[in-house]
């Protein structure tokens, strides 16, 4: 079978790594790349981490690592709901550097993107600092591009400000390039991602599953995107479960402007379902998403995991 090439570009970050997990494992995906980005927590932090991971599950994706700061904000990380490390909760082995490449991930995206004979869908899970350099260094790949399908955003408010989801809070103006470069864009955000949760019964499920199960069961007691009494917030996976299977959402294709402005709106995605804004869609926009169809899905992906 033909596997369909991605490039995730993340920020680990528990609900990264199980949404890596879920792609890595997956028969049908074929992970050329993995990129990092300062988000959860620091970018020299985020890329241990994802190394980390990869030697726990002995794969030998390539890994660059991005950006260290937003392009013009000045941010703190979410060391808040991570934990310090970014993911807090397992002790894994000391960290090695087999799987980094050289490359600044801008780069290694560019290059990935131009040598590919088929076009290559990017999946952020992170804020869009890396994308955006990219978009605008090489604005040759994007004939490389099959698609984005991106977490963050909200169609309503936020987790980061009032109005503003974390991945596109962090740096709006990341968010601002992409959104508007004409890309095939979907978003999986708050709208979805408040909804696709993990609750005790299903963690003590997924940690029987395999060793991955027991792992990410681990990062599970340290995350703080919820708790397990009232569900943990899957946010990342949300964007992998679109991938690969489109019919757990509900979506609407529309305009979706990123404030970079407002005073206390700055990163707000103003999801225009009434066409206020008199502009033309640019987004494919998950409203909601079918909660128990999800939580089965996921056990399953995971349980593809070793
Ligand atoms: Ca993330």
């Amino acid at each position: 079978m033909k596997k369909r090439p991605i490039i995730i570009d993340t920020d680990p970050g528990i609900d990264d790594a199980v949404a890596i997990a879920i792609a890595l494992f997956d028969e049908t995906l074929d992970v050329r790349l993995l990129t990092t980005v300062s988000g959860n927590v620091s970018v020299d932090k985020v890329t241990d981490n994802l190394l980390r991971l990869l030697k726990f599950w002995g794969k030998s994706v390539r890994v660059a690592k991005g950006a260290q700061k937003p392009l013009i904000q000045i941010r703190e990380d979410a060391s808040s709901v991570h934990g310090s490390s970014g993911m807090d909760g397992y002790e894994f082995p000391a960290v090695t550097y087999e799987n980094l490449i050289e490359e600044h991930a801008v780069v290694a995206l560019r290059n990935e993107l131009l040598e590919s004979k088929e076009k290559i869908t990017l999946v952020p899970i992170g804020p869009l600092t890396n994308i955006a350099l990219l978009l605008s260094t090489y604005p040759e790949v994007k004939e490389k591009i099959e698609e984005i399908i991106l977490m963050g955003g909200s169609a309503g408010r936020g987790n980061y400000g009032v109005l503003s989801e974390f991945n596109i809070g962090f740096d709006p103006e990341a968010a601002k390039i992409v959104f508007e470069s004409g890309l095939k864009i979907t978003m999986a955000g708050l709208d979805v991602g408040l909804k696709a949760l993990v609750y005790h019964e299903d963690s003590l499920e997924i940690k029987a599953q395999n060793k991955t199960g027991e792992m990410i069961y681990a990062l599970f007691q340290k995350y703080r995107g919820g708790s397990l009494k009232t569900g943990l917030k899957m946010y990342d996976s949300t964007a992998i479960a679109y991938l690969l299977n489109k019919d757990l959402f509900e979506t609407v294709y529309t305009h979706v402007s990123i404030e970079t402005e407002g005073t206390y709106t700055k990163g707000a995605t103003l999801v225009d379902l009434k066409g206020y804004l008199k502009k033309e869609p640019n987004v494919t926009v998950c409203l909601d998403i079918k909660q128990e169809e999800f939580s089965v899905w996921l056990k399953e992906a995971l349980a593809k995991c070793i």
